[in-house]
């Protein structure tokens, strides 16, 4: 396997390269699901597990004291610590929809998020409305290939029918949330949610992995870790276990 940074000649992607170089210069392929429900909690996580990650991913409309503060301020501490921000908006309608709830509404997603991500479900048209707004902001868009959750129907067909799309895409497609690997294109990034050490799962579908499981073995490139972090005891502390044996792993599988 290549570098990451050796990776980043593989896609047209500024954003893809941009991640792929910054993973390798941070030493770094932990993202950080920052999933607070208020501006003062996420900004206070944000700063202080930034250091550690390569990308923190939101879901900014489950903010409930939401301003365009919070998005300037989230934008100085991405700057300050040097990571991307990813909007987990899993946008599931038709490519006219996609593209006002991308550009338009209260949140503005495109003005702010390197990455978003969409389901398949509608077919091509819903990559063709996002990158329409998308390109113009050198955004990039990870297609939802698999999930984490118990009984997902995202598996064979659909699953394949994901790669095949981001291979049609690739100038604005980055890569796939997934649990696994599952394009042979070094270019593509794969991003695995449900990772934690202690736990197998939670009461409600979610299913849970290791990094070394999800790395190691899987052949993923990024951890996306929630509760792991946020729930800890020392957040900072758990962040950067979770950062080591994710970069360990990687270290691993490439050779
Ligand atoms: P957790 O606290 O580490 O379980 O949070 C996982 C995050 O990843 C949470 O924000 C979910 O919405 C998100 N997620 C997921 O858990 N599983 C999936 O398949 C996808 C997203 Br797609």
């Amino acid at each position: 396997m290549l570098s990451y940074t050796e990776r980043a000649n593989y896609t047209i992607n500024e954003t893809a390269k941009k991640l792929f170089l910054l993973m390798d210069e941070k030493k770094t392929n932990l993202c950080f699901s920052n999933d607070a429900i208020t501006k003062q909690k996420l900004l206070t996580l944000a700063n202080t597990i930034g250091p550690e990650i390569c990308i923190l991913k939101t879901h900014i409309d489950i903010v409930e004291d939401f301003d365009q503060d919070l998005i300037v301020q989230l934008h100085q501490v991405s700057e300050k610590h040097n990571f991307l921000l990813f909007e987990d908006r899993k946008f599931a309608d038709i490519g006219n929809t996609v593209k006002h709830q991308y550009k338009h509404g209260i949140y503005h997603i495109a003005d702010w998020a390197d990455i978003t991500n969409a389901h398949i479900l509608p077919g091509p048209g819903i990559i063709e409305g996002l990158r329409e707004v998308g390109m113009n902001q050198h955004r990039g868009l990870l297609l939802l290939a698999e999930m984490s959750s118990v009984g997902s129907l995202a598996t064979g067909n659909y699953t394949d029918k994901a790669v095949a799309l981001a291979e049609t895409y690739k100038d604005f497609v980055i890569g796939f949330i997934s649990q696994k690997k599952l394009s042979d294109n070094p270019g593509m990034i794969h991003m695995t949610p449900g990772v934690k050490m202690q736990d197998t799962g939670d009461t409600l579908g979610q299913q849970y992995n290791t990094p070394e499981h999800v790395i190691g073995k899987k052949g993923s490139d990024v951890i996306i870790v929630g509760r792991g972090i946020y729930e800890a005891e020392d957040p900072l502390t758990a962040a950067k276990e979770y950062r080591k044996q994710g970069w360990e792993a990687y270290q691993t599988y490439k050779k």
